[in-house]
């Protein structure tokens, strides 16, 4: 069996916006409602690609450095509970055109090189707690966070001693 890497492309948060949003957390939603996802582990998943071997790595960086994508602006003004998947999740009520046509190019890639996609629409979210209970309340509309996105990056997920860890292994500018 070949090497693989558990691989997704995705945007990450600038740092202060990781920290703001973590202290939002803490004061809107109680303990009780889930596992928080640690401040490091907050970003944007454009496409998720599983498990994928090194070469198919290299195939698939060299084409994400092929897409010609301007910069676009990152609204989070909106939130919401997924009771199947128990994710409370943060996302955007208008998406930027930049951001659906990015994740729609890497998705199709991805596709076309064996990744399986899913059917589901693209639904652009931060995750924001994990085994999220069910009644979970969610605060009130109001709250908004608006940053640039001026690259998206090659993540490798790895779980060990009980933690999730994403690591960055590349990033790809967009034009400005
Ligand atoms: P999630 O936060 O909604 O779970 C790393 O796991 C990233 O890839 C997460 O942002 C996760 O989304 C996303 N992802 C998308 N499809 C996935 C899948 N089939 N398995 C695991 N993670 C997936």
């Amino acid at each position: 069996m070949p090497e693989t890497k558990r691989l997704f492309f995705a945007i990450a948060l600038p740092a202060p916006l990781q920290q703001e949003i973590i202290d939002w957390r803490a004061t809107h939603f109680p303990e009780t409602t889930g596992r928080p996802v640690a401040a490091a582990n907050l970003h944007l998943t454009l496409a998720f690609l599983g498990d994928v071997t090194s070469e198919k790595q290299q195939v698939l960086m060299q084409l994400a450095r092929r897409i010609r994508q301007g910069a676009f602006a990152l609204t989070l003004d909106d939130a919401g509970l997924w009771v199947r998947s128990q994710v409370i999740w943060l996302g955007t009520r208008s998406p930027a055109r930049g951001l659906l046509s990015l994740a729609d190019m890497l998705r199709a890639q991805a596709a076309r090189n064996g990744c399986y996609q899913s059917p589901q629409p693209f639904h652009p979210h931060i995750t924001l707690w994990r085994n999220a209970v069910r009644d979970a309340r969610l605060p009130a509309p109001g709250f908004r966070w608006s940053f640039t996105v001026s690259s998206f990056a090659l993540y490798e997920s790895q779980f060990a001693r009980g933690r999730t860890r994403y690591t960055p292994l590349a990033e790809f500018p967009l034009e400005q």
